[in-house]
C-alpha cells in the first residue's frame, strides 16, 4: 500500500495542489457563540424528519474551539492547502447589514495559522449556510439575496484579502438550488419549481456580481472561481431515447451553470427544463460570465441514464449498474473523475480545474485499539487519485485535487450518521483519529514533495 500510494505521488506534476476540504456549517459548531446568528441549516434541521436522527449543527466538529489543533492535524498529514468556507451569518448576522468583528476576527486567525503552517488558504464564500434573516427576506428565490451575497463577500475580502489567494464563490449552486428549492430534501426545504428557477438564476447573478467585486477588491495574483458538483452523465443502453434523456440530464446535472458563466447566455436547452421563466434582467448574462480563473469540479459518482417518459428530467432517471456503492449509495466509479474533467475542459477550456472535493463514506469500526482501518475509503482514494493522473499526463490544466473531507463530519441531510473524513472523529469526546485513508495521503503527498522538489514553493493558479 505504501508503495502505491508513493507511486502514485511521483505521478503528479511538479506545482500540483494537495488539499483537504470542509465546509463552515458542517465542522464549527458553535452557533451563537461571537454574534452569529441562525443558518437555514440551523432552522432547517429542527423541523422534525428533515434530517438523520435529528441532529443539528450545534456541536458538529467543535472546530470554531478546536481550530487550532485542527491546523497541527493538517500540518501532520502533510496538506498543502485547505478548502474551508467562511460562515455568512457570523460575519453579517443581522439585516441591517452591519458586518460582525467577532466573526471576521475568527477567519482572521485561521488564516494567519494556516500560512504559519504553511498551508495555503482555499476559501468558499457560499458553502449553503444562508443566514436566515435573509431567507426572511426572501432567500435565493429573491434577486436582493445576490446584492447581499456580495456586500457580505466584500466584508470578507477586507479582513481576508491581503492573505488568501483562492477564492470560490458558491459551493455546488445545483445542489442547493435543486434539493432545496425542488426536491425539499435540503434547506430551506421547498418544493417547487418557481423558486427553484429564480434561485438558480440569483446564484449565477451573485456568482458573477461577486466575481467582479473580488476582482476589485483583490490583488491582481488572486484567483477567482466556483466549484460545481458534477457527475459525468452517461446513457443505460444505445437505444435513441436513453442517448436523449441522457444528453438533457448531463446538462441539467453539469452545465447549467458552467454554461452561462463561461459562454454569457443560458444553455440553449435549458429552456426545455422548466416550464417556469427565468427572471433575466438586462446586463445579468454579462455579469454573470465575468471571467474566472478555475473551475473547481466536486466529483462523487457518475450517472447512468434511461429514458423515463413518466419523470421530469429534473426528477432521478438513473440506474444502478452493478459495482461498488458507497454508504451513501453513490457507485464507486474512479473513471468518471477523469472523463469529467476532460469533458469540463473540452466544453468550455477553463484555464484551470481543481477537483475541489472527493470523496466517500463508509460505515467505518474502529478497531479495539481505536486505529481505524477504512480499506474501501483506501481504495476509492487511490483508485480515484490513479484516474486522475490520466488527466495531467494528457496536459489537462488539472491543479490540484481536495481530499473531502479532512474529517467526519455534519452531512446534511444525513446527520452525522455518513462519514466522510481521512480523520475520524467521535462526538463523544471530540477525539480525532487519523484513518488508514489519511496515513496513506500522507504518504501520496511526501512522496510528490520529494519527487517534485516542491518544498516552500508556491502554489501555482
Ligand atoms: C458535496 O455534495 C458537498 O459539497 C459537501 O458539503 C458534502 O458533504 C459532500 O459532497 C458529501 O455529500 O446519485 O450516484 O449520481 C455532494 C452532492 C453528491 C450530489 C453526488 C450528486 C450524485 C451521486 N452530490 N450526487 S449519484
Amino acid at each position: 500500500l505504501r508503495t502505491r500510494a508513493r507511486g502514485l505521488g511521483r505521478r503528479f506534476p511538479e506545482g500540483f495542489v494537495w488539499g483537504a476540504a470542509t465546509a463552515a456549517p458542517q465542522i464549527e459548531g458553535s452557533v451563537s457563540a461571537e454574534g452569529r446568528t441562525p443558518s437555514i441549516w440551523d432552522t432547517f434541521a429542527r423541523i422534525p424528519g428533515t434530517v438523520a436522527g435529528g441532529d443539528t449543527l450545534d456541536d458538529a466538529d467543535d472546530h470554531f474551539r478546536r481550530w487550532r489543533d485542527d491546523i497541527s492535524l493538517m500540518r501532520d498529514l502533510g496538506i498543502g492547502a485547505y478548502r474551508f468556507s467562511v460562515a455568512w451569518p457570523r460575519i453579517v448576522p443581522g439585516s441591517d447589514g452591519v458586518p460582525n468583528r467577532g466573526g471576521l476576527d475568527f477567519y482572521d486567525r485561521l488564516v494567519d495559522e494556516l500560512l504559519a503552517s504553511g498551508i495555503d488558504p482555499f476559501v468558499t464564500l457560499y458553502h449553503w449556510d444562508l443566514p436566515q434573516w435573509q431567507q426572511d427576506a426572501g432567500g435565493w428565490a429573491a434577486r436582493s439575496t445576490a446584492y447581499r451575497f456580495v456586500e457580505y463577500a466584500t466584508h470578507v475580502t477586507d479582513r481576508l484579502g491581503d492573505r488568501v489567494r483562492h477564492w470560490t464563490t458558491l459551493n455546488e449552486p445545483w445542489v442547493y438550488v435543486f434539493l432545496g428549492h425542488l426536491l425539499g430534501v435540503h434547506a430551506p426545504g421547498e418544493r417547487s419549481e418557481a423558486p427553484a428557477v429564480r434561485a438558480m438564476h440569483h446564484s449565477l447573478l451573485a456568482h458573477g456580481l461577486g466575481v467582479q467585486a473580488l476582482r476589485t477588491a483583490l490583488p491582481v495574483d488572486s484567483h477567482v472561481g466556483i466549484a460545481l458538483s458534477m457527475s459525468p452523465t452517461e446513457p443505460a443502453t444505445p437505444e435513441a431515447d436513453d442517448v436523449a434523456a441522457a444528453e438533457r440530464n448531463d446538462l441539467y446535472r453539469n452545465w447549467l451553470f458552467l454554461h452561462p458563466i463561461t459562454r454569457g447566455e443560458y444553455h440553449p436547452l435549458t429552456g426545455e427544463l422548466f416550464a417556469e421563466p427565468i427572471p433575466i434582467h438586462s446586463g445579468d448574462l454579462e455579469a454573470i460570465a465575468e471571467p474566472i480563473d478555475f473551475v473547481g469540479i466536486n466529483y462523487y459518482a457518475r450517472a447512468v441514464v434511461r429514458a423515463d417518459e413518466s419523470v421530469a428530467v429534473t426528477r432521478a432517471q438513473e440506474t444502478r449498474p452493478d459495482g461498488t456503492y458507497t454508504a451513501m449509495g453513490w457507485e464507486v466509479y474512479p473513471q468518471g473523475i477523469a472523463d469529467i474533467v476532460a469533458q469540463t475542459h473540452a466544453r468550455y477550456a477553463p484555464e484551470a480545474i481543481y477537483i475541489t472535493e472527493n470523496g466517500s463514506a463508509w460505515d467505518d469500526e474502529p478497531a479495539a485499539d481505536g486505529s481505524i482501518v477504512d480499506r474501501e475509503r483506501v481504495a476509492y482514494l487511490l483508485g480515484h487519485l490513479d484516474a486522475a493522473t490520466q488527466s495531467t499526463d494528457a496536459g489537462l490544466p488539472l491543479r490540484g485535487y481536495f481530499a473531502w473531507s479532512l474529517m467526519d463530519n455534519f452531512e446534511w441531510a444525513e446527520g452525522y450518521t455518513k462519514r466522510f473524513g481521512i480523520v475520524g472523529v467521535d462526538y463523544a469526546t471530540q477525539l480525532r483519529t487519523v484513518k488508514q485513508s489519511g496515513a496513506v495521503y500522507r504518504e501520496v503527498l511526501a512522496a510528490h514533495r520529494e519527487a517534485a522538489g516542491d518544498e516552500g514553493k508556491p502554489a501555482r493558479p
